[in-house]
């Protein structure tokens, strides 16, 4: 835990709990299916309850893309149409309980711009100012693109990260590269967590 320090990752005033694109098209049997995506929902869901238990704010980011949208082979980019707004597959995953007071944060809403990162075109990094946040546990989908770049521009913004390492999964287009990304995330000072580390603190 490093840079961090022993048990710093304790829950306190200033943490918050970041929850990427926990959508339903980046589940198996959605349209950009992040493989074995939807186990992370109960772990997402343990999280949650952490975090309200402590009255810590929890931020949910979502894909939120007009049908039109860059990111889509037809419109040249990567990708199936995938979260187009307002469609099922952009809801988030079933079960998943956001608490009713959840900051909704959508993003890649320019027709010409992609943007994999929560921080990309949103008020995000204001949003969370105006509740104090310091540190940000990230969890969601997928690990290799939209945690990644979100968890890249976190950490450049200057605040703590602790990823969530049981609650994400990566898309892995390329063998690999779902533990490149979390490589690159904890190169760049991301600290890596599981629930149990949290549920286990002495006190
Ligand atoms: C994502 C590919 C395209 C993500 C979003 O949420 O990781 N990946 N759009
Ligand atoms: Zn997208």
């Amino acid at each position: 835990m490093g840079a961090f320090g022993q048990y710093s990752w304790a829950l306190r005033k200033g943490d918050a709990l970041v929850i990427v694109d926990l959508q339903r098209d980046f589940l198996p049997g959605g349209a950009l299916p992040v493989p074995r995506g939807d186990e992370v929902v109960p772990v997402v869901n343990a999280y949650i309850r952490l975090f309200r238990g402590k009255e810590l704010s929890i931020v949910a980011t979502r894909d939120w893309h007009p049908p039109d949208h860059c990111s889509f082979r037809e419109h040249g980019g990567l990708w199936p149409p995938h979260c187009v707004q307002d469609t099922l597959g952009a809801q988030f995953a079933p079960g998943l309980d956001l608490p009713p007071d959840v900051v909704i944060v959508s993003k890649a809403i320019k027709p010409h711009e992609e943007a994999y990162s929560g921080f990309q075109g949103t008020d995000l990094d204001e949003r969370l100012r105006a509740f104090g946040a310091r540190r940000l546990y990230v969890g969601g989908l997928a690990a290799d693109y939209c945690v990644l770049s979100t968890v890249k521009d976190a950490l450049a913004l200057g605040y703590g990260v602790f990823l969530l390492k049981d609650a994400i999964r990566a898309v892995d287009l390329n063998p690999g590269d779902g533990d490149r990304a979390i490589e690159e995330m904890t190169s760049l000072g991301a600290a890596l967590i599981t629930l149990e580390d949290l549920e286990n603190m002495p006190g």
